[in-house]
């Protein structure tokens, strides 16, 4: 007989396994949420294109407030963008609302909203500061420094991230399934303008932040993270990797580089982009990793073309999976705090263009 009748066959694999609920073909696991996503940007990447993103783009734009559907990345484009950013800010106050003033109930909508469209959704944190009291700019104390020796210091910390953590596992799409975000916290380290910078804390205190932070979403059974790191410009690998968590603990390899100076800091701007990128973009497909370009822009817009003149010829050729560009604060708080146009700025046609003729991805 050339084939085992098939319940033979069961049979015997079953009794070579020795024990009768072990099937002898491997069991598939379902992946997680996060791998769901990790798979989603790295076919992004393979097939050349990245997700174009941009900071509470659904909130509010340059002359509106919560209007339900509104987009200043929409009215000029006539598409969502692909990736949507969010804040935590304040969260770990139990706060209803971020430090921009966005409910954390909208943020949670508008996630599930940006998922249903097909597009990704990434969230930093700017915490304040657990020992002044102050913002995440307040450097006047150093809480990694001191967490080294105060255990009080810890727990409130340890709290902290288990409210981010809280609200991150709580993100549901309609029908009750998590929904994956890239989260990247601690971001733009190699700077000292924020409380874990590089002058308050050592790369071991920083690392261990880190740590901490993954192991508490990790021990809560939390996956549908994945896990950004992202410092700022002008370093060498040695210092990108210096106060890297390791790649047990972080899934996309980012950088944040803004284009400061108008006109005359474009050379400056692409120069920093072509020094960095292209080595984090190697190191992360060495690792099995992802590159991101995870926060960049020019504020004002003062250069009008500068989507298709700057930024898409220095990301050109780039494995990215995505690029994302800060908010568009509304006009009467801070008229020149934008990113993209929105109608009637000079930029909208180079947007337009940006948007049709880029390998940017956009959502319906
Ligand atoms: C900064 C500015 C601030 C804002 C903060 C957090 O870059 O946009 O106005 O509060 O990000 O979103």
């Amino acid at each position: 007989m050339k084939y085992l009748p098939l319940i033979a066959a069961v049979a015997l694999t079953t009794s070579c396994a020795g024990n009768a609920n072990k099937s002898a073909a491997p069991v598939e696991e379902s992946p997680t949420p996060a791998e769901t996503l990790i798979v989603r940007l790295q076919n992004a990447v393979d097939s050349g294109r990245f997700y174009f993103g941009h900071h509470d783009d659904t909130a509010y734009g340059h002359t509106w407030r919560y209007e339900d559907g509104a987009s200043d990345v929409k009215a000029v484009t006539g598409e969502y963008p692909g990736l949507m950013s969010w804040d935590l800010g304040m969260i770990e106050l139990d706060s209803a609302k971020n430090l921009d003033g966005v409910p954390f109930e909208f943020i949670a909508a508008e996630i599930a909203k940006q998922d249903a469209r097909g597009g990704i959704n990434a969230i930093s944190w700017h915490p304040r500061n657990p020992v002044s009291g102050g913002d995440s700019w307040d450097v006047s104390t150093s809480p990694l420094q001191m967490m080294a020796t105060d255990s009080t210091l810890t727990a409130t910390m340890t709290a902290w991230i288990d409210r981010a953590a809280a609200f991150i596992s709580s993100l549901k799409d309609s029908e009750g399934n998590p929904i994956p975000v890239i989260f990247r916290p601690w971001h733009e380290n190699s700077g000292s303008w924020f409380w874990w910078g590089a002058n308050n804390s050592t790369p071991e205190q920083y690392i261990n932040l880190w740590h901490l932070t993954r192991e508490r979403f990790d021990s809560a059974g939390i996956d549908n993270v994945v896990w950004a790191y992202s410092p700022d410009k002008d370093l060498t690998p040695e210092q990108y990797f210096s106060t890297y968590p390791g790649d047990k603990y972080v899934d996309i390899l980012g950088t944040d580089i803004y284009h400061f100076g108008g006109e005359q800091g474009i050379e400056e701007y692409t120069a920093r982009i072509k020094a960095q990128l292209p080595y984090v973009v190697d190191e992360a497909r060495k690792r099995g990793k992802i590159a991101a370009f995870t926060e960049t822009g020019l504020e004002g817009l003062e250069v009008a073309d500068w989507y298709t003149r700057v930024l898409q010829p220095s990301i050109e050729g780039l494995p990215i999976a995505y690029v994302c560009v800060w908010r568009n604060a509304i006009e009467s708080e801070k008229p020149n705090h934008f990113y993209v146009p929105y109608p009637g700025h000079p930029g909208e046609g180079d947007f337009k263009k940006f948007h049709d003729t880029s390998r940017a991805i956009f959502v319906k």
